[in-house]
């Protein structure tokens, strides 16, 4: 059976260098797939959709919410078309009414041990509407390796630097933070998968460079403690979102190959500072996360944020706006008095301001958020920032013989990768 996968493009942060990263939830979506269905997965992010062909049925990934209104329209062509279409993945759980008007079917959940299910009603001609598996989630050892033999990997490299392969050893988060909609998406318990299988993923990627993107690694020290362990040997070099603040974790993630992580800075304390500090006193970079807009945000309070950063020499940075996307708290709170100005989900980039904020105009807030890139970038700009960041890892690789070198990468981003090398065990 000929399933053709989506995955809608969307509009990246006005700022910020534009690159694409392979997508994630497709590629794991793809291995719970029944053995004899034929994927053809498009990424609309960099290559256009050609709706001539007639598949067998349609799928539709979305993660975010400024890709369901694109989702939407491309469901509308082929359902035209006569073709059934099934939604599936994060932004779909976050607009599943709104979606189902598009749909012949919504998937909500995690999709491991479910599709055999989902593909047998499509073959009987008795699809239902709504597959509803939200807080009933598969045992993290039902996860199997993504397969990423269907990506076109040629596409995943910015100037001949081939870009990170994303893998994630765990799901859920214990933590329920106010802008964040993890924990209507994943639960609030923290799941992790089984080491040897995170390993046995790891091994097969053909990449030495990862993003592992699991919400938080500062989950479980236990658990970091042995993931990390068992990844010394493999030398792959690795960002992520937090590390445990602990001298021997952050000295085993370096050990294991930890090359950058996100780190959400909200204050402009000590214990920021210090935070930061003891990741490079590891040898760990750090990109940081600055949401502006939060209730306690003045003028002033965003203008001296902005300076603290410049002093406690963060490697990048990305600027967002406080969005209410649905499923927060931030929504409940902003949407129930009237606070909220757009419902365009295109909007929702996080890069422009859709609510009013607290303290000053939505257009005071839009000028600050141009006002923090602007100033955060205007010694170093991003592009030069970046090529430092690369000759980090390139330094590490080259200290334990990883180093592939920029020839090989230069021939793989002209011609893609050699057939059989991406890793994929499906
Ligand atoms: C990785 C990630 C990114 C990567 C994505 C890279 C890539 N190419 O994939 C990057 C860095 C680009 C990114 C960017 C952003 N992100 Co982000 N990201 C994530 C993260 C951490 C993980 C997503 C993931 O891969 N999950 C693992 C996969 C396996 O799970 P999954 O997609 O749900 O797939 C499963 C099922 O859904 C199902 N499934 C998937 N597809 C399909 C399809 C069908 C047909 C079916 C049936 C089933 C199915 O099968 C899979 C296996 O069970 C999530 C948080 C999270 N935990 O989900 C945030 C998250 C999605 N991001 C979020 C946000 C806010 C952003 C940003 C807007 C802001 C920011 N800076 O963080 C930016 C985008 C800004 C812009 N305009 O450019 C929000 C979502 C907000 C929203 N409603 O839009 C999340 C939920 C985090 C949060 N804190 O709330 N992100
Ligand atoms: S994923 Fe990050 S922002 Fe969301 S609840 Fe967990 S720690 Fe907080």
């Amino acid at each position: 059976m000929k399933f053709k996968l989506i995955y809608p493009r969307w509009k990246k942060l006005e700022r910020q260098t534009e690159f694409h990263l392979p997508p994630h939830g497709p590629v794991v979506f793809a291995a719970t797939l029944p053995d004899d269905v034929e994927v053809d997965f498009v990424d609309e992010n960099v290559e256009s959709i050609s709706f001539d062909d007639s598949p067998d049925f349609v799928g539709i990934s979305m993660m975010l919410t400024c890709q369901v209104k694109r989702g939407w329209e491309i469901a509308d062509r082929y359902r035209q078309k006569g073709i059934k279409v099934i939604f599936g993945g994060i932004a779909t759980m976050l607009h599943s009414e709104e979606t189902m008007q598009h749909a012949d079917a919504v998937f909500l959940g995690e999709a491991e041990g479910r599709m055999d299910g989902v593909f047998r009603d499509f073959r009987d001609g008795r699809l239902h509407k709504r597959y509803d598996y939200m807080n009933d989630f598969p045992p993290a050892e039902s996860i199997g390796i993504a397969r990423r033999s269907i990506l076109k990997s040629k596409y995943y490299y910015y100037r001949g630097v081939q870009m990170v392969d994303l893998v994630h050893a765990s799901r859920g988060c214990r933590f329920d933070c106010y802008p964040c909609c993890v924990a209507f998406l994943g639960g609030k318990k923290f799941r992790p998968r089984p080491i040897d299988r995170v390993t046995e993923e790891l091994e097969a990627i053909d990449n030495n460079r990862l993003f592992i993107v699991d919400n938080s690694l500062a989950q479980d020290k236990e658990w970091e403690r042995e993931l990390f362990t068992a990844m010394i040997p493999l030398k792959k070099k690795w960002c992520c979102h937090p590390i445990e603040d602990d001298d021997e974790i952050l000295d085993l993630a370096a050990q294991a190959g930890a090359w950058y992580v996100y780190q959400a800075i909200f204050d402009t304390s000590d214990y920021i500072r210090d935070r930061i500090r003891r990741y490079h006193d590891h040898g760990i970079a750090v990109e940081g996360t600055i949401l502006l807009g939060l209730d306690n945000h003045t003028e002033d309070y965003i203008r001296r944020l902005i300076d603290f950063l410049m002093k406690i020499n963060l490697d990048l940075a990305e600027f967002t706006v406080l969005t209410p996307f649905p499923h927060t708290q931030a929504f409940d709170d902003l949407h129930q008095v009237g606070r909220i100005i757009s419902y365009d989900w295109n909007d929702y980039t996080a890069d422009k301001v859709v609510f009013r904020p607290k303290n000053m105009t939505p257009e005071k807030l839009q000028d600050l958020y141009t006002y923090a890139w602007d100033s955060f970038y205007k010694s170093e700009p991003q592009s030069y920032k970046m090529f430092k960041l690369l000759q980090k890892v390139m330094e590490k690789e080259k200290a334990d013989g990883t180093f592939r070198g920029r020839r090989r990468e230069l021939m793989d981003s002209r011609f893609g990768k050699m057939k059989g090398s991406t890793g994929d065990q499906s």
